[in-house]
C-alpha cells in the first residue's frame, strides 16, 4: 500500500485534500476545477479555466459566463495567423459533447475576464455563473492559484 502510493504521488495522481469539494455536478454536467490565475494588481485582463465533463447523452453548450469579478467575460479561443498566437471571442460559446468533456487551460480555450474587479490573489475565491445552453445557470466558485513559470504561459504574450 505504502509503494502504491508513494508511486501515486511520484506520479502526480494524488488528489489534494478538498478536491472533492471542488467538483460540482448539476444534472448531466460535472464540473472540475474552475480556477483562475492570480494577478499583479495593475493587471486588469485575466483568464479563468475549467473542466465541464457532459455524462448525458445529448450534448450542450457553455454560451456565456457572468459574475462581479470582472466588467466583461468573454469566451475566447485561440488561433494561429502565422506564427502569431490571437485570441477570438467565439461565437455561439464552446460545445460540450455528449459523453465528452470541455477543457479549457493555458494557452487555449478559456473565460477571459476584462477588467478585473476583484484582487485576484492566490488562495482566495470568487464566484462565476456559467451559463449553458440546457443546463441553465450553474454558479461555481473559483480559486485564484499562482502563476506557474514565472507568468509565461504564452497567454501575457498574445494581441487581441
Ligand atoms: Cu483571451
Amino acid at each position: 500500500m505504502r509503494l502504491l502510493a508513494i508511486a501515486a504521488l511520484v506520479l502526480g495522481l494524488m488528489v489534494p485534500a478538498g478536491a472533492e469539494a471542488h467538483d460540482i455536478k448539476a444534472g448531466n454536467l460535472m464540473i472540475d476545477h474552475p480556477h483562475a490565475l492570480a494577478l499583479p494588481p495593475s493587471v486588469k485582463m485575466g483568464a479563468t479555466y475549467v473542466t465541464i465533463k457532459n455524462m448525458g447523452d445529448t450534448p450542450d453548450r457553455l454560451i456565456a459566463v457572468k459574475g462581479d469579478a470582472a466588467k466583461k467575460f468573454e469566451l475566447h479561443t485561440i488561433i494561429k495567423e502565422g506564427d502569431i498566437a490571437k485570441m477570438r471571442e467565439v461565437e455561439g460559446g464552446f460545445e460540450i459533447p455528449a459523453g465528452g468533456m470541455l477543457h479549457l487551460k493555458q494557452g487555449g480555450n478559456h473565460i477571459m475576464m476584462m477588467g478585473v474587479t476583484e484582487l485576484l490573489v492566490e488562495g482566495t475565491s470568487f464566484p462565476l455563473t456559467l451559463v449553458f445552453e440546457k443546463a441553465g445557470e450553474i454558479t461555481v466558485e473559483v480559486e485564484v492559484e499562482a502563476r506557474r513559470g514565472g507568468g509565461h504561459d504564452g497567454h501575457g504574450k498574445m494581441t487581441h
